[in-house]
């Protein structure tokens, strides 16, 4: 008996020494599993479960991309845009990326595999990573457009960690769908109020030149700066409601293959639709859910964008406020998260080369975190779709 209970001693005292052995250095970056827990005991690493440590998207590994990560390879990665000060209504949009990363720990929690898609982005052998914020001032837009077009640039010409590998049915190699010829990583921006998109087109272009776009917003956001309020000076036209104008000038946008969906808002005239078909974007309004459907939507859609490179931008307002009620301009009619959800499950297979979430304004969320939720699972739809779709194509012989 007491030969065994010193037995049972040495043993718990091997086990001690052992486990304080393997844990007592844990490489930084170490995520072995997300969703589980690396506390091993007092003194040592912080705890890192799905409701504490530092929140990034998903729990994804923070990765200092713009600074003294500077050389670190990604295949997708999520890159915050804090700017607010473009907004006509409510401000706020700048607390969105630490909002929807607040909203999105609980994403992994039983591993993130997506049930209809049949993938799990977070396993799918791609690397994955949360760039933290593009620094961003407050005090000056012009200022501000050219940081987030600046650091969105340098990461988007970042040489990816993945090869871009075969297509998985002919077994042929596949060349990049950029114009520039090269393969980019994929970026993910939380936004930030609509106006970033600007800066993130001309980024696009950079690589893919003129892009077909899908915008899911109650607005139009092609208005002409006239109409929508006038301006005091240059830089005040360039806001959340002009910035499609802008980029539509520039040459940034595809015309005739760039589609809103989740329309309702009001407008100065008929006169707002013309200048919307001249700047190129077809419409589906909000209301046609009750009589096309999630699957004529998606139908709609994908006949206009076809196989191209496609920019996806998502106002959190396409969303009805009844489920997202944090945000800068809110229209009520507007779709379920589970209607826009499954939409955004039907661009599976797109050829998405990056993707933005804006006008998320937490301040204005529920305490139930409605708002963020809602994002960060949109997001989450758009992720998937990402990871099953590498951005190539088979070389046309
Ligand atoms: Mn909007």
């Amino acid at each position: 008996m007491l030969s065994s209970l010193v037995l049972l001693a040495v043993s718990f005292a091997a086990a001690a020494a052992h486990e304080h052995d393997t844990l007592e250095q844990i490489p930084v970056g170490y995520v072995k599993y997300p969703w589980q827990a690396t506390y091993p005991g007092d003194n040592e690493v912080t705890a890192d479960s799905i409701f504490s440590g530092i929140t990034t998207f998903a729990r994804l590994p923070w990765v200092q991309c713009l600074g003294k990560d500077a050389d670190e390879a990604f295949d997708i990665a999520f890159i915050g845009a804090p700017f607010d000060t473009g907004t006509s209504y409510r401000p706020g949009a700048r607390f969105g990326p630490s909002g929807i990363r607040a909203g999105s720990r609980r994403l992994t929690l039983y591993g993130g595999y997506n049930v209809p898609l049949g993938v799990n982005p977070f396993m799918s052998g791609l690397k994955i990573v949360d760039c933290g914020d593009v620094p961003v001032t407050p005090y000056d837009n012009k200022h501000a457009i050219a940081q987030i077009e600046s650091g969105h640039k340098t990461l988007l010409h970042r040489t990816p960690f993945s090869p871009l590998g075969n297509d998985s049915v002919t077994g042929e190699a596949l060349v990049p769908v950029s114009k520039d010829g090269k393969h980019h990583p994929r970026l993910i921006t939380l936004g930030g109020d609509h106006t970033i998109v600007l800066p993130l087109l001309r980024s696009v272009h950079s690589a893919y030149g003129a892009i077909s776009v899908i915008h899911f917003d109650s607005h139009l956001d092609t208005w002409k700066p006239s109409v929508f309020g006038g301006a005091p000076s240059h830089q005040a036209e360039i806001n959340h409601g002009t910035y499609f104008y802008w980029a539509a000038q520039e040459g940034l946008v595809r015309n005739g293959s760039s589609i809103h969906g989740a329309i309702r808002t009001t407008l100065s005239g008929p006169a707002d639709y013309e200048n919307d078909d001249t700047i190129g974007f077809q419409r589906i309004e909000a209301r046609e859910i009750d009589t096309l459907g999630t699957d004529g939507i998606i139908k709609k859609i994908r006949d206009v964008v076809g196989t191209d490179p496609v920019y996806l931008s998502i106002d959190i307002d396409s969303i009805d406020p009844a489920f997202a009620p944090a945000t800068g301009t809110p229209e009520t009619g507007g779709w379920s998260t589970r209607e826009l959800r499954t939409i955004l499950r039907g661009l599976d297979g797109l050829h998405i080369v990056s993707a933005d979430i804006v006008e998320v304004a937490p301040a204005y969320d529920t305490n139930a975190e409605l708002t963020t939720m809602a994002a960060a699972d949109v997001l989450f739809e758009v992720l998937s779709v990402m990871a099953k779709t590498p951005l190539g194509k088979v070389a046309k012989k």
